[in-house]
């Protein structure tokens, strides 16, 4: 979000407190919302908050689900997420959603008090070093300690946290420059001598590049989290189409090229499907846009892709040859590349060298029909997880925004709703952490409250963070929640039944017993939700519908489903993507089509 846009111009320089400066920082730079929870040493902030007309304060029951209704908030909307806490314990119960904003490149801000300044250092009363604590989680942060300070941090803060590759930054406020006196006027001038992201890309590497595109013979468009946060899905769209090779959207780019086209192979990694983790194994050129040839993409990475050229662009330069060596490595905004890229693929074909794809799209076309997404129904009846996430996605539809936890309920809800529309699909994907679909889902909401807004989550994750819905629904923020209750942490199981010789340690979340523990629908109850069940495929619709309907308070459905169903394909962690499986001990059968890719 370009800061400066929002600068209201002209103002007079006003006396006050750092805390309504702070306030009235925020309410220029055009934040909205906050969600926080008050303690002694942010106190000061809390009392012109309550005078805001412009800031509305969520009052979370968990500093953790701040910090991801503030990613879930910049994820589908955009802007910078903002959330705040005290000191100690506060500001520590911002790490994990600081450190899985970090590793998802998301824009928010998180405001923390800090003890006076004359105690830090002292192990005073809730004191802990945020800012040390934070340092390698956060794009950035600041130490505050003079009032005067605070409009221009702020304005930093903002601009920071959104340009360049996105991320997460602390601003750390001393108690008492929140209550000393101090002036405010707006603008502020930022004082970031050391700090330009470039986002033009050079017009030599995008010229390489458009040769190596018209020239290859089997590339793959590999596109990632990046193409998001540039805005450039209808880019990106173009610049394929015009190219016509095969797309594959990673786990954070869900959303970024629709599923139904018919370039689009699917995700890859893991649990990618059949046809994307293998066109990319197999292809001559990897197109690499805004992603960051994560291990879980590349599986063993001395084996990945052997044969391709790589093209790789990235807004942060540490990202590129981080991993995986670029041949033609391009700086810049994906929006700008994917722009460059089309005008000079353009003038190559305009010069008659036109690609010609048509022996790849055979073989690519082949494993996509061969090997599409699927799973075997619960050998002892019992409901189909991926059924359950399939028909949501069809009820639901491509407008929602689908928002999961992290496990297999996470995996099915990447392989098996139909992603159309950029910003509709909200994950951890980096750092994977439990507990992050409520609370994200209460800021995607908020960000997005025309949005129909669904968190799939699973019962493992549903119980770290789910006091998020008492807060949702005393501030009139109705999410639904789709809890995978299979029972168990499915995802570890999955792996213990892989792995482990199917001994199940501390895997089984109800220790053997057969009753409700606990009751969701209960709970629900007892938050202030609507609670339902479903427990046979017969009422999978119905309840959703059910669901669908009702919009004055949030709903949490509770599908009891089967706990043997397991997430595929898979390639194991550590193994190659040549020995990817698409069931227990089942390899796809590549033999009778590989050799040389020839076009007729
Ligand atoms: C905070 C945190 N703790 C532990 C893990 C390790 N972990 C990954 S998936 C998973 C199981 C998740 O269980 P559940 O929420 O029930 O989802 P399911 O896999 O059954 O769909 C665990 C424990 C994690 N990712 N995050």
């Amino acid at each position: 979000m370009p800061i400066a846009r929002t600068y209201r111009k002209g103002s007079a320089v006003t006396e006050m407190s750092g805390a309504q400066s702070l306030v009235r920082s925020l309410e220029e730079i055009g934040a909205d919302v906050v969600f926080g929870i008050p303690g002694g040493a942010i106190l000061p902030a809390y009392d012109p908050l309550f005078d805001s007309q412009r800031l509305r304060h969520i009052l979370v029951r968990h500093e953790q689900g701040a910090g991801h209704a503030a990613t879930g908030y910049a994820q589908a909307t955009g802007r910078v997420g903002v959330c705040m806490a005290t000191s100690g314990p506060g500001a520590t119960n911002l790490v994990t959603p600081i450190a899985d904003a970090y590793m998802d490149s998301v824009p928010i801000v998180a405001i923390t008090g800090q003890v006076p300044s004359g105690a830090i250092g002292t192990d005073a009363f809730q004191e802990a070093d945020i800012c040390g604590i934070t340092m390698p989680i956060t794009k950035h942060n600041f130490l505050v300690q003079n009032a005067d300070e605070i409009p221009r941090v702020l304005t930093e803060a903002f601009h920071i946290a959104s340009s360049g590759r996105p991320g997460p930054v602390l601003v750390d406020i001393a108690k008492d420059a929140l209550q000393a006196p101090t002036t405010f006027s707006w603008p502020v001038e930022m004082q970031l001598p050391g700090y330009r992201p470039s986002a033009r890309p050079h017009g030599k590497q995008v010229r390489e590049a458009a040769r190596l595109i018209v020239d290859a013979k089997k590339p793959v468009l590999y596109v990632g989290g990046g193409v998001l946060k540039a805005r450039a899905a209808a880019e990106l769209r173009a610049l394929a189409e015009l190219i016509g090779a095969p797309v594959i959207t990673t786990l954070m780019a869900r959303g970024a090229f629709p599923d139904s086209h018919p370039q689009h192979l699917g995700m890859p990694g893991m649990h990618g499907s059949v046809a994307a983790v293998t066109a990319l194994q197999k292809c001559d050129l990897i197109i690499a846009l805004g992603t960051r040839f994560d291990d879980r993409v590349t599986g063993k990475l001395s084996t990945f892709a052997p044969d391709a050229t790589v093209i790789h662009a990235d807004i942060d330069p540490a990202e590129i040859s981080k991993n995986r060596n670029a041949d033609v490595p391009i700086v810049g905004d994906a929006r700008e590349v994917i722009v460059d890229l089309a005008a000079a693929v353009k003038s190559e074909m305009d010069a008659g060298r036109q690609p010609d794809y048509a022996g790849w799209w055979r073989l690519c076309n082949d494993w996509k029909n061969r090997y599409p997404l699927g799973w075997s129904e619960e050998s002892d009846g019992s409901l189909s997880p991926q059924q359950v996430i399939q028909h949501l996605g069809r009820i639901a539809g491509p407008e929602a925004v689908y928002v999961a936890g992290v496990g297999q309920h996470q995996m099915w809800a990447s392989q098996f709703i139909s992603y159309e529309n950029p910003y509709t699909w909200i994950n951890s994907g980096g750092l994977g952490t439990m507990g992050f679909a409520v609370p994200a889902a209460m800021g995607a909401k908020v960000g997005r409250p025309d949005a129909l807004v669904w968190a799939i989550d699973g019962d493992g994750c549903f119980q770290m963070t789910n006091q998020e819905l008492t807060t949702c629904a005393i501030e009139g923020i109705p999410i639904k929640v789709a809890v995978i209750n299979n029972g168990s942490l499915g995802m570890v199981r999955q792996w213990q039944t892989l792995f482990y010789g199917s001994r199940y340690s501390n895997t089984d979340l109800k220790a053997g017993r057969t009753t409700y523990l606990p009751d969701f629908v209960k709970l629900a109850d007892a938050m202030g939700c609507v609670g339902l069940r479903c427990e046979s495929a017969d009422d999978i619709d119905a309840t959703i519908e059910k669901a669908m309907g009702i919009n004055d308070a949030p709903v949490v459905v509770d599908f009891v489903v089967g706990k043997d169903a397991m997430v595929w394909p898979m390639v194991a962690a550590g193994t190659s993507n040549d020995d990817i499986k698409v069931a227990r001990d089942m390899a796809p059968d590549f033999d009778y089509e590989m050799g040389e890719v020839v076009s007729e």
